[in-house]
């Protein structure tokens, strides 16, 4: 039995050598990045049982995201090759700690991920998992993708629990991203960015959010160093849809602030959270913990400069997590 499957193009990541403008940086480093695919590593060194679905090249690009992310405990029986589309691939360089700034240089348009589409990506690869996992880098790939985004989260009695991060990567969209409000709107749960709501969609601050989203039982605003609110109502069926302007008022609000790091760099971070909250949202444990695990996989992955931390063991991150409020953040 499949816990989660995640759905999403990953790519080979080069990292800089060293600080500097890209024009400058001498050399890089191979890793993989690729943000579902990241959740999906996460979740299997958390100890569940894990599919990523994807498609990459016939190169050897593809040989290595594929082995890199089964190293991980990841099934990647889903992951299908394309003989005539290549892995796609991005370069950045190195996090300026006090902007958060970075460049970012992406190889991927026509990558055998972007012509993912309703009809190439098998119904048995997605069955049967208690939870899809999705991210809005996936509908700014291509219409093909934006369509299959449209048919995964549009809402049918039986489907998994549908998690959707929200991921607005403004170098990738060419249409406005209000879409990614329509797709958040059909998952169960959302994870979104205070600051990206605001960049895409114009909504400021974690009320206002939730007030023009109010369908999803989960929805998670981060808040950066601040920390992350989960707006949460108790899940009726995956078809129902009981929202109107007036938003939720059995909402439970639930905020907990994040434990101080020293960042590294941020990249990642958003989808180690959302495998720490999706994690304890498996093994059935409350909001609060949920999102204490949520900021614990995430510290791990802003102490580093990829994209993938080495999160505290299960045991030790619950003990973390049922520390006093005074103790906490
Ligand atoms: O969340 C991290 C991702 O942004 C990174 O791995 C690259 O998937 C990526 C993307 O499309 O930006």
């Amino acid at each position: 039995v499949v816990d989660v499957v995640c759905l999403g193009e990953s790519m080979v990541t080069f990292l800089p050598s060293r600080p500097g403008r890209l024009a400058d940086v001498p050399s890089f480093a191979r890793t993989i990045g690729g943000a579902e695919s990241n959740v999906a590593c996460a979740l299997a060194a958390a100890g569940h049982a894990v599919k990523w679905v994807s498609r990459v090249g016939a190169d050897g690009f593809g040989d290595h995201l594929i082995a890199a992310v089964a190293a991980y405990g990841v099934d990647t029986s889903g992951v299908r090759r394309d003989a005539n589309r290549p892995t796609g691939i991005y370069f950045r360089t190195a996090t300026d700690r006090a902007t958060d700034a970075h460049e970012v240089l992406y190889y991927r348009a026509g990558s055998a991920a972007s012509a993912m589409s309703p009809t190439n990506v098998p119904h048995e690869d997605l069955d049967g998992a208690r939870v899809l996992h999705l991210s809005g880098i996936t509908a700014a790939l291509s219409p093909e993708c934006l369509g299959l985004m449209r048919v995964l989260t549009a809402r049918r009695a039986g489907r998994p629990l549908v998690s959707f991060d929200v991921n607005h990567r403004p170098g990738l969209w060419r249409e406005d991203p209000a879409v990614l409000l329509d797709l958040a709107r059909g998952a169960d749960v959302v994870f979104v960015g205070e600051d990206e709501a605001e960049e895409a969609w114009g909504l400021r601050g974690a009320a206002a959010i939730r007030s023009a989203l109010p369908e999803p039982a989960a929805l998670v605003v981060k808040q950066g160093a601040r920390g992350a609110v989960a707006y949460t109502r108790p899940a009726r069926t995956p078809c129902a849809s009981e929202a109107d302007e007036t938003g939720h008022p059995e909402d439970t609000v639930t905020h907990v602030p994040a434990p101080r790091v020293d960042v590294v760099a941020a990249v990642g971070a958003g989808d180690a959270f959302a495998a720490g909250f999706l994690s304890a949202t498996l093994r059935g444990l409350p909001v609060e913990a949920r999102l204490r695990h949520g900021h614990l996989t995430a510290a791990a992955t802003l102490t580093v400069a990829g994209d993938l931390g080495t999160p505290p063991p299960t045991a030790y991150a619950d003990r973390l997590a049922a520390l006093d409020d005074e103790r906490w953040g």
